[in-house]
């Protein structure tokens, strides 16, 4: 498989969605809704909705069918970005090459937007339309693994460690629980609702969170070398705050190098978790070697 074509391909599948859901959403305010469709129409990679219909398909289900899904986790994820660029946060100006939320909308609205872009990927996950074509059962499984990844037990409390983290010196475990929170937790529940939706068998889940695991963690390395090693055009965003805030991050900790091998030995790992799959798991293992070897 070609991975630049399915990964274009894929970003305008969901791109799409977003829109047509967007242009739906009449009944809250312009602004309010200009400043969501602003931050989720900057671009990005779109890997977490990605995921979801690429693990939907690895165990034989349809990429439409899990649409919706992959829509509510950008929505989430783009929240995320918009309330970790506020001043009282890590105060950046530049997202996706764009002015970030709060500089184009002011702080009041962008905190606004990321809350309706939260709630949304909910709206999103359990409309109509959806549930008419998804088993109740499964329906409220999935609603709770994106609950539970996205907030304190993982994305939220990841962020609340990194920051209560600040200065402070961490061990590698502390590192790593941080990682897996604020970035692996989203990555990992993504690939898991694809797989349920698609009404995978237990042990097909549990082989794609110990994929999802390993390809969240080694994902935060990747970023953190390239906050290292990267430019702002690459990026899109300003390079080296996290040096500047003196943030633990593997690069940090173990240096470039060793932080390299243990991202590859990750990568390796999601890899390993897909033996029991077929051809349809192709873009997972892809995606793998994507998330490692990604330039932006
Ligand atoms: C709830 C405020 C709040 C924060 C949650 C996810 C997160 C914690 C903060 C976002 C900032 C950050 C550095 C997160 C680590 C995960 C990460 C590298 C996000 C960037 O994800 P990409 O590279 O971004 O997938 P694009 O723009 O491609 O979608």
């Amino acid at each position: 498989m070609n991975l630049a074509t399915y990964l274009q391909e894929r970003k305008t599948y969901v791109e799409a969605a977003m829109e047509a859901h967007l242009a739906q959403c009449t009944e809250m305010p312009t602004r309010l809704r200009e400043a969501m469709q602003y931050s989720l129409t900057a671009g990005g990679k779109r890997l977490r909705p990605i995921l979801v219909t690429a693990a939907a398909e690895a165990v034989g289900g349809d990429a439409a069918a899990v649409l919706s899904c992959a829509c509510a986790f950008e929505m989430i994820h783009t929240y995320s970005l918009i309330h970790d660029d506020l001043p009282a946060m890590d105060n950046d100006d530049l997202r996706r090459g764009r002015p970030t939320s709060h500089k184009v909308y002011g702080e009041a609205m962008a905190i606004l937007t990321g809350d309706a872009l939260l709630t949304e990927a909910f709206a999103v996950l359990s409309e109509p339309s959806v549930a008419a074509c998804v088993a109740p059962e499964v329906l409220v499984v999935v609603i709770h693994e994106v609950a539970m990844a996205a907030g304190g037990a993982g994305m939220v409390g990841g962020q609340a460690l990194d920051m209560l983290a600040e200065h402070r010196q961490l061990t590698l475990p502390e590192v790593e629980q941080v990682h897996r929170c604020k970035t692996g937790a989203l990555l990992q529940a993504a690939v898991v609702c694809g797989a349920r939706l698609a009404r995978a068998e237990r042990p097909a889940v549990a082989a794609l969170r110990r994929y999802g695991a390993a390809i969240g963690l080694a994902f935060q390395i990747a970023d953190d070398l390239l906050a290292i090693e990267g430019t702002t055009e690459m990026l899109g965003k300003k390079v080296g705050n996290d040096l500047a805030r003196d943030k633990a991050t593997y690069p940090a900790m173990l240096g470039a190098e060793a932080a390299r091998a243990r991202m590859h030995a990750l990568g390796a790992e999601a890899v390993d978790a897909l033996t029991d799959f077929d051809e349809r798991a192709a873009p997972l293992r892809a995606l793998a070697r994507y998330i490692i070897e990604r330039k932006s």
